[in-house]
């Protein structure tokens, strides 16, 4: 229902100045529909195929770090900065890899650009692949969606057969091979370092970093990976300039981004705005807050950033640097809306068993806390909880964070403490004052 309704509001302009998700019905994904709408213009432009000179490696580079252009997977680090990286004179086989394992929840952006507008990031990786010299690239995508995955490939098979991937493309002497590869549903295996290792065939369990993939990566060469809407940006800076990209944002929040506005709102769906944009203008594109309630809390950037009131949110804009200053993340872009009907202790129960659930348990912290911190919300929840349980779910937290092998570790953490930080309040309405509201309590559960 929500990817139906997503679609529904690209179709019907519910956004802003969009650059990937502009005039898509659904049909038009094919490479023909694409070209029409400027596609493959940017590649042929720096291979000089379009009675131009042609851009250099270092040009395409200095045209990406123009346009200030952040990674759109959660970290937001600077893209044309990750390119330079990569080394040039390297004897090896080096690799590009897309990340599409999304599976951050409220996250489902990636899904939608893959299945509309797939030949975007085609282009944008094959950009990325002339940029940084390397001739093998795989998009590496989650194990849960199929007709994406075989919609993916069938617009591989359109640019292999034209000529765009594979030798000497449009008849230069540049060459890229690009795959698909199709996850298994695991939510770690988006974390860049487990998906490398399952990409290898292996069990998808992160890596220590350093060393980051840029020197150690698939099979131990060199790699660059970059989220699916981080490649999708790509071929419009090329074509209209890095200049011009920073200019539809804000200083050091290039272009426009895709947010999945998903919870308690009248049309949840993905939104592309311009950097910028108030936290107010998308909430509103998104029909306002459910039945006329009232917003109560806003998780800005996928359920692994912390929670923030709504007098907060509506003084944001969406950036990274905005949602940072309020003492969030910017994420992969997935703004969870709540009602003032939405019970906090429930929200977070439901968190916790998530990475619980999906924790690799490589790292005792990780593995053994996610648990304690599912245990002790669940028995919060269920009018069990103990007067210091608050401070236990503190320790815990403080006691991941900053103490694993991945991220994984701080998205369980970071929650927790948001959650008791601002509602506090709740949890403590839960818990049992004194020894007979406790045996009252556990009578209910019993019965
Ligand atoms: C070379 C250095 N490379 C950093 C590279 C690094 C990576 C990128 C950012 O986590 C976040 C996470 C989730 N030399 C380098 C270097 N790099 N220093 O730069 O690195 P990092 O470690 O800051 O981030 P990350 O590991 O990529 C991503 C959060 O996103 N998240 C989850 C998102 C989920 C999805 C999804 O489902 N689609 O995107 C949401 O908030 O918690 O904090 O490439 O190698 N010196
Ligand atoms: Fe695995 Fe968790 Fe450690 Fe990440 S932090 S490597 S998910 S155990």
């Amino acid at each position: 229902q929500f990817a139906a309704t997503g679609v529904q509001t690209c179709f019907h302009g519910r956004h802003i100045n969009p650059q990937i998700l502009a005039n898509l019905d659904g049909s038009n994904w094919h490479l023909g529909d694409y070209e029409s709408r400027g596609g493959y213009q940017a590649l042929r432009k720096i291979l000089g195929q379009d009675g131009g000179a042609g851009l250099t490696p270092d040009q395409v580079i200095a045209e990406v770090k123009a346009g200030g252009l952040r990674g759109r997977g959660g970290a937001g680090f600077p893209t044309g900065l990750k390119w330079s990286f990569m080394p040039r004179q390297f004897p090896g086989q080096k690799y590009l890899v897309c990340n599409s394992d999304e599976g951050e929840p409220g996250t489902c952006k990636d899904r939608d650009i893959m299945q509309y507008n797939p030949h975007s990031v085609i282009e944008g990786m094959a950009i990325a692949a002339y940029a940084m010299g390397i001739s093998v690239g795989y998009n590496y995508i989650h194990g849960e969606i199929f007709a994406t995955y075989q919609r993916f490939e069938a617009a591989l098979d359109e640019a292999r057969a034209a000529g765009l991937l594979g030798d000497n493309i449009l008849g230069s002497s540049f060459n890229f091979q690009l795959h698909a590869a199709h996850g298994f549903g695991a939510y770690i295996c988006g974390e860049e370092t487990g998906l490398l290792e399952s990409l290898e065939g292996k069990k998808g369990q992160p890596r220590f970093k350093p060393p980051f993939p840029a020197s150690f990566g698939l099979y131990g060469k060199p790699t660059t990976i970059n989220n699916t809407e981080t490649f999708a940006a790509v071929p419009w800076i090329i074509r209209n300039g890095g200049a011009a990209y920073l200019e539809c944002g804000k200083p050091n929040n290039g272009g426009t981004k895709i947010y999945s506005v998903s919870g308690d709102v009248e049309l949840p769906g993905n939104y592309e705005v311009p950097m910028g944009t108030p936290f107010a203008k998308l909430l509103e594109l998104a029909g306002g807050v459910r039945k006329g309630r009232t917003l109560k809390a806003v998780i800005p950037g996928g359920s692994s950033s912390p929670v923030l009131p709504a007098s907060i949110m509506m003084e944001c804009t969406m950036d990274y640097d905005s949602i940072a200053k309020a003492g969030s993340m910017l994420g992969s872009g997935a703004v969870i809306v709540m009602d003032d009907s939405r019970c906090m202790v429930e929200s977070l129960k439901r968190l916790s068993y998530f990475y619980m659930h999906e924790s690799c348990g490589q790292c005792t912290p990780c593995r053994e806390g996610t648990g304690w911190l599912w245990r002790v919300v669940d028995r919060i929840h269920n009018g069990l909880g103990r007067q210091s349980d608050l401070d236990l779910l503190n320790s815990v937290a403080d006691n991941i964070q900053g103490r694993t092998i991945c991220a994984l570790g701080d998205a369980a953490a970071m929650p927790v403490r948001a959650m008791i930080k601002h509602y506090r309040h709740e949890f403590e309405a839960m818990i049992p004052k004194n020894t007979s509201q406790l045996a009252a309590s556990k009578g209910a559960v019993q019965a």
